[in-house]
């Protein structure tokens, strides 16, 4: 289609949609009519593929989770659908600024990190492999908070995407269902009635998510929360304002905001809520569409295969259980059967802290029939695995993992690594029990977003080479490695590089006011804060080069940008020294005229998807430097390695099987392993040790620790370096030495362009199996056994 008909259908919708005259349109205005225009092509196919997968008496996948990290999507679906040429040549003809309308589309920041982001990557990879598919989640009023800076301490306001209207959402005022919360149950007839103390409605909201070229779609339905009766006139009558639209304000909290915690769990009751609010809803929702496609529910776990993303829909169990039984009179002992073959539960931690537990207090006020039900779900699990000693309830908690396990059919950990310590750990005596049941399914990222989409000089170098078939065969990258040692490859390779680096420098001189020098290597460590992840490592060994280079300045240093991006959970106050440390030394070393030439740090705030896509294409150097056993993938890490950032790393989640494929020569390792990692927590005053045994290491924690960086406050970092040279649990010192060796042979290979520009072009040909099509190719083989997709939709049943 000529991009002539593209404008006037911006030009109609801009008129009629939006109400507006071209000469008084806001940039705003200007993307919503794209939007819309765009929306418009994605429309049909996203009904087609309904149809077909209605018609086809299909097997749905549906996505249970409480996060969708999907940042923006105009781009997205533009990238997908190959509109960017026209809609550019349209927008260019309208005199308006493409790149910068796009700008405006604020992030839907529904998720904290991995777990969400990898949520929003499977949607699109189902969509792309034509996967029929539903991902169910909340629609947060507020996403993510918004982190700012003020004197380098992290500061957190609220998130409004939903100020503007979101153009690709359709309303569903007819998919609404009544959630019940409290109560009483009591039996008739031998059959247990609930009757819930309050009610609050589910109602649907509904994205397409579309594939690779458009020719298929599916769905993310977010689900809002509002009061069965908003309003009570009488109490406005009665000159009551505030009080009368009180029952509306209460169960619209359900859906107001996302929990900010990555990885550690806090019991709060709204939380629970919040899980049961949108489980309850989309497991109402599957059985009604599987109701009206079928007449036998035995059919059931031949047409359903539901994931459950960590166990925060864990009360699926139960209330499938409870739909099944309860509400349809099947069986008790037939209903978890039923249920059990359509579950199937993911686990994304191992961390102790991060496991949701329930009080049975909280529970069985909150959910009554559901405690009772899942006493009788772990009778169920002992009677046929006697001389079991695990069970979902007990002291008085309610195991959501437990739980999970007990009623899913498969379980899975989400890199080699980390499957292992499931089963050697958390798990081991289900696992005992169950040995067919974890699974391994790696992660995996999508190119479209995260190499086509966010890095167009690498796309086109790479479809120039090997043509495009890449972009939904990522293996097809590894045709790469025949241009890996010519000359004319590595220079566009590099040149590429280079023009995002600089592209990047620009930005940060905008937004940041610091210069930072494009030839600088760019070593970036982007994630959520954790000390886990051990951000401090990496500013402690910076601190420790910055002392180095001052003492030997006119030495031949190579020159880097450190970058770091991330948010902490508000209440995580070790993290927030961490981020306020940093921006310290950033502070001190960026004003250092014998240094800064040599080393910056730097630092953006609001770290979200908008600004992965920025930093990952111009990276360098990826920072993957958790300690081992606790980072159960990482998908970061697999977005540098596509973009051909080298990866200095431990042996942690997936940066393992990382190493294993782009090659030890290609990849800077240091660090203990993970059972050295156990062994070495074991040795008394093991941090002392290591800093005793490491004067650089010890010399930099007393900068810290006397205040260099914080004259103002001199002690400000004492709880840190106590830390550090006391429990230090996470074994920042007892890895320094390593991790200092591993960066001073980064240094000197980065001197060798040539040879790092190979390297780096080494690891975007051999990353094409983290692609998230070839996980969700695993789900569907191992996990959700479904082996029809759009390629062999029947419509025979
Ligand atoms: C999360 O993002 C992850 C784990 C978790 O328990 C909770 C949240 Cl919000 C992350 C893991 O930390 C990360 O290693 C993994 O790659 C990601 O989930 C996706 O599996």
């Amino acid at each position: 289609m000529p991009h002539t008909e593209f404008r006037s259908e911006i030009l109609r919708h801009l008129t009629y949609t939006l109400g507006k005259e071209a000469e008084m349109a806001t940039r705003y205005d200007w993307r919503m009519a794209l939007s819309y225009t765009v929306r418009d092509r994605i429309t049909e196919s996203w009904h087609d593929a309904m149809r077909t997968s209605r018609d086809g008496r299909m097997k749905r996948v549906y996505y249970l989770s409480m996060e969708f990290l999907i940042g923006r999507l105009l781009e997205d679906a533009v990238v997908n659908l190959r509109l960017d040429k026209q809609a550019e040549a349209a927008m260019l003809d309208l005199g308006v600024d493409y790149d910068a309308v796009v700008a405006t589309e604020p992030d839907a920041a529904l998720g904290n990190g991995g777990l969400g982001r990898l949520a929003a990557c499977f949607l699109e990879s189902l969509s792309t492999i034509g996967t029929p598919a539903i991902g169910y989640g909340i629609r947060y009023e507020h996403g993510l908070f918004r982190q700012t800076f003020e004197n380098g301490r992290q500061m957190e306001e609220p998130e409004d995407w939903l100020s503007q209207r979101h153009a690709w959402e359709f309303e569903r005022p007819d998919v609404a269902f009544e959630i019940g919360f409290g109560g009483e149950v009591h039996e008739e007839n031998g059959r247990c009635i609930w009757t819930p103390a309050e009610h609050v409605i589910a109602s649907a909201h509904d994205t397409p998510v579309v594939g690779w070229q458009g020719s298929w779609s599916n769905t993310l339905r977010l689900w809002e929360a509002r009061a069965a009766h908003a309003f009570d006139l009488a109490a406005f009558n009665a000159g009551r304002y505030v009080a009368a639209a009180e029952p509306g304000t209460l169960a619209r909290t359900i859906s107001r905001v996302l929990y900010p915690d990555d990885t550690t769990e806090q019991g709060k009751e709204l939380r629970l809520k919040q899980e049961y609010f949108f489980t309850a809803a989309s497991l109402r929702d599957i059985l009604a569409r599987f109701e009206r496609e079928h007449d036998d529910i035995a059919l059931l776990p031949e047409k359903v295969a539901i994931q459950l993303n960590d166990t925060h829909p864990a009360i699926a169990g139960p209330e499938l259980v409870r739909l099944l039984h309860d509400e349809r009179g099947i069986e008790f002992n037939a209903s978890v059967d039923l249920a059990r073959r359509c579950l199937n539960y993911t686990n994304h931690t191992l961390l102790p802290e991060a496991l949701e537990r329930w009080s049975e207090g909280l529970m069985g006020r909150l959910l009554p029939r559901h405690l009772a039900l899942i006493a009788r779900i772990d009778e169920w699990h002992a009677r046929l695995n006697p001389g079991r000693t695990v069970t979902a309830l007990e002291h008085g908690q309610v195991k959501m993992g437990e739980l999970s396990f007990i009623m899913a059919n498969r379980v899975n950990g989400v890199s080699a690594l980390h499957t292992e310590l499931m089963k050697k750990t958390v798990f081991s005596e289900l696992h005992a029990l169950h040995p067919e049941r974890i699974v391994n399914q790696t992660n995996g990222v999508t190119p479209r977003r995260w190499v086509l989409s966010s890095n167009p000089r690498l796309s086109a170098l790479t479809t120039d080479r090997i043509g495009e078939g890449w972009v939904d065969d990522l293996e097809q990258l590894s045709r790469l490695e025949d241009h890996v040692d010519d000359p004319a490859f590595l220079d566009a390779y590099s040149a590429a590089k280079r023009a995002n680096k600089e592209d990047l420098a620009a930005w940060v001189k905008d937004s940041l006011g610091e210069k930072i020098d494009p030839a600088a290597m760019f070593d970036i460590q982007i994630k959520r804060l954790h000390e886990y992840k051990r951000q401090h490592l990496n500013i402690i060994e910076t601190v420790a080069l910055w002392q180095e280079i001052r003492d030997n300045p006119n030495a031949d240093w190579t020159p880097r940008v450190k970058i770091f991006a991330g948010k902490a959970a508000p209440g995580y106050v070790f993290a927030k020294e961490i981020i306020h440390l940093i921006n310290d030394v950033g502070r001190v070393l960026n004003a250092d005229s014998v240094t800064s030439k040599f080393l910056k740090v730097i630092y953006p705030p609001n770290y979200n998807v908008t600004l992965a896509e920025r930093l990952i294409p111009a990276a360098d150097l990826s920072e993957q430097i958790s300690t081992a056993g606790k980072e159960a993938s990482g998908t970061g890490n697999m977005k540098f390695a596509l973009n051909g950032a080298l990866t200095v790393g431990t042996l942690d989640g997936a940066n393992v099987e990382i190493r294993e494929r782009v090659g030890a020569d290609n990849f800077f390792l240091f660090g203990m392993t993970a059972e050295e990692v156990v062994e070495r927590r074991r040795v008394e005053n093991h941090a002392a040790r290591a800093v005793a045994d490491d004067p650089r290491l010890a010399r930099a924690l007393e900068a810290i620790r006397s205040g260099v960086f914080s004259p103002e406050e001199p002690d400000r970092y004492h709880g840190v370096v106590a830390n550090v040279t006391g429990p230090d649990y996470f074994l920042v010192s007892s890895d320094f030495s390593d991790y200092w060796r591993a960066q001073r042979e980064v240094d000197a290979a980065y001197r060798d362009t040539a040879a790092w520009t190979r390297a780096a072009a080494l690891n975007t040909a051999r990353s094409g199996w983290f692609s998230s099509d070839r996980t969700i190719r695993g789900y569907m083989a191992d996990i959700w056994d479904i082996r029809s997709s759009r390629a062999f939709a029947t419509a025979a049943e």
